[in-house]
């Protein structure tokens, strides 16, 4: 058997921290934590905030403070595990990593000799470091030697990304620093519930408010966040960019608009002036029942604020039509001219933890470091100089997160390596997903847990948690940070990384992966991604530890990072930015008179994605241990549904059963249902898996469903 790349680590000694200070694993806000030695909890360690980070010093929300217990969690994968029963009876048995990589390549191997070497697939994700982000991206187009890898954030970030590359030349969540926000006079949030889900970020509002700001929210429930507003517009799924055209309809026919801002920085407003003439707020009115006067207030407020902020995120976004609805709220900035100026701006708020990073180095099946496009001639030059190999080389575009479940289907993949994810709990329709599953001849998954994916696989690894692995991430706003090492793996294991190398190794390409540290795939990173849009080559370690993060683009060591996005100029050649014109589509599953409900999903405050982290976390767990669907007293009364009894939900894909909680707050024919749970709790039992034209992002937030009360 070879060698390992890799020694086991030395161990220091038990449960004392090598550093104590590192970042929360959750959401993009990245809040910077320590933990300091108690006896409060059985690991000897808790977690408290930190003020070594400029973002929300001193602030952790509930997920953060008991970030640590999923980490020290008994449950942890701890060996390598092989299935050992073809049943997939969960009967694992544990093995050596040097096994493990022999086998696993062996197998991979095989593969690729009898299918091609598009025949293995790669799924990765947001939460990992910009790092372990870049080496998968560089590990399937170069070790594999297979197109097809995507992750998570196609799920999440997709339709932002692709609005911000068609307006702005550029996709960047946040413009503008959040440090910005206090000086906004006029604050719309659509379609994100920031209370719920970057909960930290909320003094940055409420400074806002107190400094007059006027806040707008606008989604089919009352949030914690609509709590903040001074205005909620509580819409019906699906009708964002009516309602955007109704506020630029208000915007052009009053005259409004910032001609010099439209003359000098953008095209395009031509087009819109013609297109939002239908969409009068009368008509408006008539078609989605918010009020014209309203509409009136909020499009008057917004023009005649001497600066102003447009957020969007997944409401909206996670639609067929997500990059339009994402266009159009663009539109409100771009027609006012408020971005590029202090206090004004556009963000898109991004989701994982390193959502931003983890979308700009190369596991997108269609781009290389850097935001570099792999189609891309002199990309695929630049890139592959850098990865001494020769352009010919890299394999072409591969497909979406989605259509890999459907390309294995299909008999076209037949491996699928998952590393950072649990896409049976997170993917739309997923009885798609686990068909492909079983259909698949390897599935290796890295993970923490045994998690709902995990159940499928042929290999089981044990992967690093956040407070073992040192790499940088990339926060919301575009600010890029190191991340120490705190604790050792257990039974010192292999970080990630080191596991994508070792594989790399064993399938004979390990000359293209061997680093000394994980600062030296940094380093790497910083070179491929020079003269890419997001330009990481004026970075290093050593400027992060000193300056406390950097935002990017960054491209030479003198470089003092871009805080603010568009001051002067935007992406396009031109310099300019651009209008597009929207006119509404309706959703890909309309409600007719069988499925008569909108069905909804999203998140909790207590719970994090698919749960694999915050189900197994009992102080969060005890507050929310299962769905509960929330609907309007009118629908409950249409379905003869009263409190406490269960509920039915049925789309075209299935049914499901849930308890219920009734509320005045949310959209009468709405029924909004959280998606952190697995199996027969799993809401996207009834997702639809139509995919947005541009984005490939699946419609996670609108589908057709019938109610039954369970007697
Ligand atoms: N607690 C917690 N925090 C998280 C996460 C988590 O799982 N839990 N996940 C992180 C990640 S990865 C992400 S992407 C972000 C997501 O953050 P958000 O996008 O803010 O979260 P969601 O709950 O998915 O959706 C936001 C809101 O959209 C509304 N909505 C539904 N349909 C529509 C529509 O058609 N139009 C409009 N305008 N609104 C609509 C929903 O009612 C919901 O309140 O959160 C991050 N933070
Ligand atoms: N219905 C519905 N579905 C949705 C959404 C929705 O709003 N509605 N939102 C979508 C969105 S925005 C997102 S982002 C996706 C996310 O969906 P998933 O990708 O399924 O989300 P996670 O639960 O974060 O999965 C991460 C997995 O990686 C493991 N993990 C965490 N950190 C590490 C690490 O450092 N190393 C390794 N090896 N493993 C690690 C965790 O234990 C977990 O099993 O869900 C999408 N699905
Ligand atoms: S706001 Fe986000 S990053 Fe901060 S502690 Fe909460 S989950 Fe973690
Ligand atoms: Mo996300």
């Amino acid at each position: 058997m070879p060698t390992m790349l890799f020694k086991k680590k030395k161990k220091t000694q038990k449960n004392q921290p090598v550093s104590n200070q590192s970042h929360c694993c959750y959401c993009s806000m990245q809040c910077s934590l320590q933990l300091v030695p108690s006896d409060k909890h059985e690991s000897g360690l808790v977690v408290k905030p930190s003020p070594d980070f400029p973002v929300a010093t001193g602030r952790l929300c509930q997920k953060g403070l008991n970030s640590l217990d999923h980490v020290v969690h008994p449950s942890r994968i701890k060996e390598p595990l092989v299935r050992v029963d073809q049943d997939r009876n969960n009967k694992w048995s544990n093995t050596s990593w040097n096994t493990a990589f022999d086998q696993i390549s062996d197998k991979i191997k095989e593969l690729q000799t009898t299918y091609g070497k598009d025949a293995v697939s790669v799924f990765g994700g947001g939460s990992l470091t910009n790092e372990v982000s870049y080496l998968l991206g560089k590990f399937t187009r170069v070790a594999l030697q297979s197109k097809y890898i995507d992750y998570n954030g196609r799920y999440c970030m997709s339709s932002a990304a692709a609005a911000g590359n068609k307006a702005f030349g550029v996709d960047r969540g946040l413009t503008l620093p959040l440090s910005e926000l206090e000086n906004a006079k006029y604050i719309i949030l659509a379609g994100t519930n920031i209370a719920e889900c970057q909960p930290t970020m909320m003094p940055y509002l409420m400074a806002a408010k107190k400094k007059g700001a006027v806040i707008v929210t606008i989604d089919p429930r009352n949030t914690k966040t609509s709590k903040l507003a001074d205005i909620h517009v509580r819409l019906q799924p699906g009708f964002d960019a009516m309602f955007v055209n109704s506020l630029l309809n208000v915007i052009v026919n009053e005259k409004l608009y910032d001609e010099k801002f439209i003359k000098d920085r953008t095209n395009g407003f031509s087009e819109l002036v013609e297109t939002v003439q239908p969409f009068t707020p009368d008509y408006v009115e008539e078609m989605t029942g918010i009020l014209a006067p309203k509409i009136r207030t909020i499009a008057r407020g917004f023009a005649k604020a001497k600066t102003g902020i447009v957020f969007t995120a997944r409401g909206l976004e996670q639609q067929v039509n997500g990059v339009e609805n994402t266009l159009n709220y663009i539109n409100l900035c771009l027609t006012t001219g408020k971005i590029g100026k202090p206090g004004s701006g556009f963000g898109a708020v991004t989701g994982q933890a390193n959502g931003q990073g983890g979308r700009e180095h190369g596991q997108k099946a269609d781009q290389l470091p850097g935001y570099r496009m792999l189609e891309n001639e002199s990309a695929r030059a630049h890139v592959s100089k850098v990865w001494g190999i020769s352009p010919d080389e890299l394999p072409k575009s591969g497909v979406s997160a989605f259509e890999l479940f459907e390309k294995i289907n299909a008999g076209d993949i037949k491996a699928m390596i998952v590393l950072g994810s649990n896409p049976i709990v997170s993917s739309p329709n997923n009885a798609v997903v686990e068909q492909a599953f079983k259909k698949l001849e390897l599935l290796v998954v890295v993970d923490l847990f045994e998690t709902e994916t995990a159940e499928y696989a042929d290999w089981l690894l044990p992967g690093s948690s956040f407070l073992e692995a040192e790499g940088t991430l990339t926060n919301l706003e575009g600010r890029v940070f190191h991340r120490g090492k705190v604790l050792d793996t257990p039974n010192e294991n292999l970080l990630d990384y080191e596991i994508i190398c070792e594989l790399a190794e064993r399938l004979g390409r390990g000359q293209y992966f061997q680093y000394e540290s994980i600062e030296d795939v940094f380093n790497e990173l910083a070179k491929a991604s020079a003269g890419g849009k997001a330009d990481y080559s004026g970075i290093t370690y050593k400027r992060l530890k000193e300056e406390k993060g950097l935002f990017w683009p960054c491209p030479d060591p003198e470089h003092p990072g871009t805080p603010k996005m568009f001051t002067k100029e935007f992406y396009h050649e031109d310099g300019k930015a651009k209008i597009f014109a929207i006119k509404p589509e309706k959703p890909a599953e309309p409600i007719d008179s069988e499925y008569p409900y909108i069905l909804t999903t999203g998140r909790l405050g207590n719970h994090y994605l698919s749960g694999a982290q915050t189900r197994r976390t009992e102080n969060l767990n005890k507050k929310s241990p299962i769905p509960v669907a929330e609907i309007h007293p009118w629908l409950a009364k249409k379905v003869g549904l009263i409190p406490n009894q269960k509920m039915k939900i049925t789309s075209r894909r299935g049914s499901l059963e849930f308890h219920v909680k009734i509320t005045e707050g949310i959209q009468p024919k709405t029924i909004f249902v959280p998606f952190h749970w697995g199996k027969e709790l799993a809401i996207n039992q009834l997702t639809n898996d139509a995919l947005a034209p541009i984005s490939r992002m699946p419609e996670f937030k609108i589908c057709a469903v019938k109610v039954k009360a369970i007697k």
